[in-house]
């Protein structure tokens, strides 16, 4: 089997470093599928500059996106991604263990509740190592209009965002005291979720994280537990840029 090119996004001052959390969840999946994988990096400017090469696609292009030259497709999107690997690769490792539903409604729950605060609390740091001056400035732009503050006041809010984030992770944290993992005894989809979207905030606002996040329930050790359990799975391939 030929490698499959994933797609991954590297910032200025963090070269190599899966930090996006969207890209991140390809990663976890091509590790613990163990499917052969190249990584191609590519600067937040090069995806509206070499995704649509690869997708042909009319749709907007975003990372992660993955190659696979066995079949001689494109994949954009994680959503489809994980689809497609579970389907073209039958005899690897499941990870939505037939509860594609499921999983898809938990994936929901963790956009809609545990994303947006954990984007906030690293937009700044994001925004500061984007790179080129016009996407730092389109960055910006989006951003400021959507939260209606500058980036600096983002970033000065964190309480806040911790508190939101805290709160989405309380059903997340309650499971990991009855289950290995979030969908029960084997490692999912699910898992790979939030691991990823809180590994964003492990790289770029570490202090607060740890003190906050990851270790932020007195007496609970099982939620960073199984977090460093999954960050085990977080394995770079030989990559090229
Ligand atoms: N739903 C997509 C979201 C991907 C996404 O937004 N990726 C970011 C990079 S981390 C991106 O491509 N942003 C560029 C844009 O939205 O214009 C997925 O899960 O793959």
């Amino acid at each position: 089997m030929r490698p499959i090119k994933f797609y991954d996004v590297t910032l200025k001052g963090l070269s190599r470093v899966s930090w996006s959390p969207n890209t991140c969840k390809i990663r976890y999946a091509l590790n613990l599928k163990n499917i052969p994988y190249e990584t191609v990096w590519i600067s937040l400017s090069q995806i509206f500059s070499e995704i649509p090469k690869v997708t042909k696609s009319a749709d907007g292009p975003t990372a992660p996106i993955i190659f696979d030259e066995n079949n001689d497709i494109a994949v954009q999107d994680s959503w489809k991604i994980i689809k497609y690997l579970e389907t073209t690769y039958p005899n690897s490792p499941k990870l939505l263990h037939g509860n594609e539903g499921l999983h898809y409604l938990f994936y929901q729950y963790c956009e809609n509740e545990l994303y947006d605060p954990i984007f906030r609390l690293n937009c700044l740091d994001i925004w500061r190592r984007a790179g080129s001056k016009g996407v730092q400035s389109a960055f910006r732009r989006i951003r400021e209009e959507k939260y209606n503050m500058t980036l600096e006041d983002v970033y000065e809010s964190w309480p806040e965002h911790v508190k939101e984030a805290n709160k989405a992770l309380e059903p997340i944290r309650k499971t990991l005291s009855e289950y290995p993992y979030l969908s029960g005894d084997k490692v999912s989809w699910a898992d790979i979720v939030v691991a990823s979207y809180l590994h964003t905030a492990d790289v770029l606002r570490n202090d607060i994280f740890t003190a906050h996040i990851l270790n932020g329930v007195k007496n609970d050790t099982t939620f960073s537990n199984w977090y460093m359990k999954m960050t085990k799975h977080l394995r770079y391939d030989e990559s090229k840029l």
